[in-house]
């Protein structure tokens, strides 16, 4: 692969968008080998993902315009399926994925950022959806998402005026769970992914579809939804360990890794 960086570091991966000389822009090869990527991720080892860009400046700079700006209406309509399939599978990925926010998010990069499940990012990020500028909306999922994350009101606030912000306020409005200075973000996300990835697999994993899930139902179906996830876990290796552990009295006993199992 050519833009894309995999590295499984034991228990959690980090996946590096390079295309650095056009600030890590989503062309269509871009968009294929992240694809690729995703399919070649082993769930069986790998808890928690980390998506990060490559360089200090920028996490995805957006779309790539250059490829855009020929794009017929049917051609358009094709490049928005290709981004917005992708980016649901990574919505949708069993394990929790952290977007590590290190310089621009614009466009297809803020769509992309929305479409993990945390995001953090470095004091020099910057978040926007400048695609009314260029004549087009939001096409990788910005409409829908950015109103669930910082309400009506702000999404569409970012989305008409197609202002960018800052890092400050990206986390005032809660589209960001911490900001960090730039060097400290790498291991900020790597220590986070490493803590989500200390605790049990089936359990997080259902989380994980239990709120992507019930978000999108009313409540209740949602607590159905709830109900289920939570009945899954029972029998499982992992709670019969995690409970016990928690119910032995030996206070010397040293809590063994869960096994996903
Ligand atoms: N696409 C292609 N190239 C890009 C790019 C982009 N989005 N952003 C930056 N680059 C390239 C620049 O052209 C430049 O290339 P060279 O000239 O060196 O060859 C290189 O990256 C460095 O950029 P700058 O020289 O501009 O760097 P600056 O520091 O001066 O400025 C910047 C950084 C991020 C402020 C600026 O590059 C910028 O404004 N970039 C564009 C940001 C943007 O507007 N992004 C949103 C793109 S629109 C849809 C499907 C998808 C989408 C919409 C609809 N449907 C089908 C409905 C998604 C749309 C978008 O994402």
């Amino acid at each position: 692969m050519e833009y894309i960086l995999y590295e499984q570091k034991g228990d959690y991966a980090l996946l590096t968008i390079q295309r650095e000389k056009a600030l890590n822009a989503l062309n269509s090869q871009v968009l294929d080998e992240l694809n690729g990527a995703l399919d070649a991720i082993d769930l069986d080892t790998v808890r928690c993902l980390i998506l990060t860009g490559a360089g200090s400046k920028s996490f995805v700079a957006g779309a790539d315009i250059g490829e855009m700006s020929t794009l017929t209406k049917a051609q358009g309509e094709a490049f928005g399926k290709k981004g917005n399939d992708i980016f649901r599978r990574l919505e949708t990925l069993p394990i929790p994925v952290i977007a590590a926010v290190n310089g621009f998010a614009l466009g297809g990069g803020c769509e992309l950022a929305m479409s993990c499940d945390i995001r953090i990012c470095s004091d020099n990020a910057v978040f926007g959806q400048p695609e009314t500028g260029l004549g087009i909306t939001p096409g990788f999922g910005g409409t829908q998402r950015l109103a669930r994350i910082v309400g009506v009101g702000m999404a569409k606030q970012m989305i008409y005026t197609a202002r960018n912000i800052k890092a400050d306020e990206a986390y005032r409005i809660g589209l960001v769970n911490a900001v960090y200075p730039q060097e400290e973000l790498l291991p900020a996300a790597e220590k986070l992914a490493g803590t989500i990835a200390k605790n049990a697999p089936i359990a997080v994993r259902s989380c994980k579809k239990a709120i992507n899930e019930g978000l999108d139902a009313d409540m209740d179906e949602a607590l159905v939804i709830e109900e289920k996830l939570f009945g899954g876990c029972f029998e499982t290796e992992d709670q019969r360990y995690g409970m016990a552990f928690f119910l032995d009295k030996n206070k010397e006993k040293v809590k063994e890794p869960f096994r996903n199992r």
